[in-house]
């Protein structure tokens, strides 16, 4: 064959045109690629495999679920986000490979770092899906734990009293529950002097509160059998599909908050699953103008709407303030940032408004964003969003700086503002109606003897002293308001005024409905002093409840503190098995039992796990990325 010479074309192309020399290369080119690409397809165990394939390499991470693909930024979709991290105004996002226990999804959500892990066993599959269980979130939290979540014996004290008190607290709590299994199973609470459940109508169709509430308790105490009813239960019929109104706020607190713990402290898959479940539902109730939730939200249309009882349609302060520490977990275990946006928005609109005195008023417009009443207090309506500043500090490993900043200058400005010291000397947190005081404490603002406490260390530290003084002082006085009633058990609120010291001045503020600030100060006053007088007027509650609020058939809430003959109000709460008694019992435990540079407690007493982000990077994360929010 004649090759015929093409004027400015060269000869080592075998006479062939430009363009069919360019055809040929894309031709072979293609089928390189292709030879290569097969590669990926073959089982690991072929030899040409590992020859050409390094560890390092492997196929590319694919999103979970269509669902979840379409929760993603849209450029980042097909690759499972992860929020690490809150400070100066930036989230920052990780992106890590989803890891699931569900060995038929095993093969799509196995990402990078497992993935090289899994080859380094060389494919074996049963090794394979045993290597990415042991990078599971539950799995990667206890990697990250300074100590051990259980102590080295699950908190038993050393001294005989102790242990004696601690166990006649685990047998309350086996009394508590015992007779709520037997009369109000699958209800909300128990009803011990009629023996029936309570439904109610905070948790929208929801059942089982006492079952959620009550997981980590029963799992802390070693109350096993109890503990695997109750998972049983949740796994069997706690049914999200419910269409009710809902209080956001007690949903949270008490069922997210609940699943969360029992998922952080057990590693079991069905509690992750339920929680995301719920969190999903929980996300429309954030569709309002400003993104600050209202208070009720239908859990079945995601409808959502304020209470009527707060004034202008308004939400309130301790409601959608006290979401932080739930929803920045949620965005940990689901990888999707949503919910720590949401959060972070509510964060930065009240960072950003303008603040009376510094104080942040209870009620505020989901509207126009702003207050709509000046009445600020650390009880009822404002209290929990306090607490979760700091708990939010300490919860991202001292990294979220913004809510450090707010915490400390909230509090400047409460001191400022409102704290008092009586006559008799007591100090105390009042209540402010638009620059006027209220001199009343209610039992709810006790819970800040130990929040004050509790930042103690972290303010500035000539202030350290100031603080613990402070908290001690705050906790005493609550102590007072126990120790001047006829039960030892201290009103719903106390005054100080009119003569008044720590006590209650008007019949519809002397009921005690099990609530657990008081001891909840106790147990952190005694954590951070070891002052035995904690334990003391711990056990002096234990003793009142004993005389008072026990009855044949469980525990119920006393209408009159003051009475020397009580009449009880036939309600065992959800919260008296997840916090009064749990308190109780940390308070007789060693320090070692939820070591507290490890776990926060949410406001239910929910623990909630310490965010490590380098740490839990390095055991399951990769790189992060910056997402400024929205301003
Ligand atoms: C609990 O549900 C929570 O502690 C909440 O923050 C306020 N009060 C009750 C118990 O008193």
């Amino acid at each position: 064959m004649v090759f015929r010479k093409i004027p400015g074309v060269s000869a080592p192309g075998m006479g062939l045109r430009l363009s069919q020399k360019f055809v040929f290369l894309l031709f072979l080119s293609g089928l390189v690629t292709l030879c290569f690409g097969a590669l990926f397809f073959l089982p690991d165990s072929v030899r040409l495999k590992r020859i050409f394939l390094s560890k390092n390499e492997s196929p590319a991470v694919t999103a979970r679920s269509e669902g979840e693909a379409r929760d993603l930024p849209r450029k980042t979709a097909g690759e499972p986000l992860k929020v690490v991290e809150v400070a100066g105004g930036k989230l920052r996002v990780s992106r890590r490979p989803s890891v699931t226990h569900d060995a038929r999804t095993l093969e799509r959500s196995v990402g990078t770092q497992e993935r090289t892990q899994v080859d380094a066993v060389d494919g074996a599959r049963d090794v394979e899906a045993k290597d990415v269980r042991k990078g599971s979130d539950f799995e990667m939290f206890n990697k990250c734990f300074l100590k051990p979540s259980l102590g080295v014996d699950r908190g038993k004290p050393s001294d005989p009293q102790t242990v004696q008190r601690r166990d006649k607290v685990r047998e309350m709590m086996k009394f508590a529950w015992d007779n709520y299994k037997r009369y109000a199973w699958g209800k909300n609470e128990l009803r011990p002097l009629t023996r029936n459940g309570h439904i109610g109508t905070m948790f929208g169709g929801l059942r089982g509160a006492t079952i959620v509430d009550s997981l980590d308790t029963l799992y802390i105490m070693g109350l096993t059998e109890d503990y695997k009813e109750a998972k049983e239960w949740v796994q069997n019929n706690l049914d999200l599909n419910s269409n009710g109104e809902a209080s956001l706020f007690e949903v949270n607190i008490r069922y997210v908050g609940g699943l969360l713990s029992a998922y952080y402290l057990t590693g079991e898959e069905v509690f992750k699953q339920k929680v995301l479940e719920l969190g999903e539902k929980l996300l429309p109730a954030f569709s309002t103008p400003t993104g600050i939730p209202r208070g009720v939200i239908n859990l079945g249309s995601g409808t959502s709407w304020s209470w009527g009882w707060a004034s202008a349609g308004s939400s309130i302060l301790a409601e959608f303030g006290t979401l932080h520490l739930e929803f920045v977990h949620l965005s940990e275990l689901s990888g999707k940032p949503i919910y720590t946006e949401k959060v972070m928005n509510i964060r930065k609109l009240l960072d950003k408004i303008e603040k009376p005195h510094g104080l942040y008023p209870n009620f505020l417009s989901p509207v126009s964003g702003n207050w709509v009443q000046h009445h600020v207090s650390l009880g009822g309506l404002g209290d929990s969003f306090y607490e979760y500043l700091i708990k939010s500090y300490l919860m991202s490993d001292k990294t979220d700086e913004e809510a450090k900043r707010m915490y400390y200058s909230a509090l400047e400005a409460i001191e400022t503002n409102l704290v008092q010291k009586s006559p008799g000397g007591l100090t105390y947190v009042a209540e402010w109606r638009g620059g006027v005081l209220d001199h009343k404490m209610g039992h709810l603002a006790c819970f800040s003897g130990g929040m004050v406490g509790v930042g103690a260390d972290d303010g500035a530290p000539e202030k350290r002293q100031h603080y613990l003084d402070l908290a001690a002082e705050i906790t005493h006085t609550c102590h007072e308001s126990y120790s001047r009633s006829a039960t030892k058990l201290g009103p719903e609120a106390f005054r100080f005024d009119g003569g008044a010291e720590a006590t209650a001045t008007r019949l519809s503020d002397r009921y005690y409905i099990l609530r657990p600030e008081v001891i909840e100060s106790y147990m952190y006053m005694w954590r951070l002093t070891h002052d035995p007088k904690y334990r003391q007027w711990g056990w002096e509650a234990v003793e009142a409840l004993e005389k008072h609020c026990r009855v044949e058939d469980g525990y119920s809430g006393i209408r009159d503190v003051y009475a020397s003959t009580v009449s009880h109000d036939n309600m065992q709460q959800s919260f008296f098995l997840s916090e009064t008694l749990k308190y109780l019992y940390l308070l007789f435990s060693d320090d070692d039992l939820l070591p507290l540079e490890d776990w926060v407690f949410n406001t239910e007493a929910h623990p909630l796990p310490v965010i490590r982000k380098s740490c839990l990077q390095e055991h399951g994360g990769t790189q992060d990325t910056e997402q400024t929010l929205p301003e």
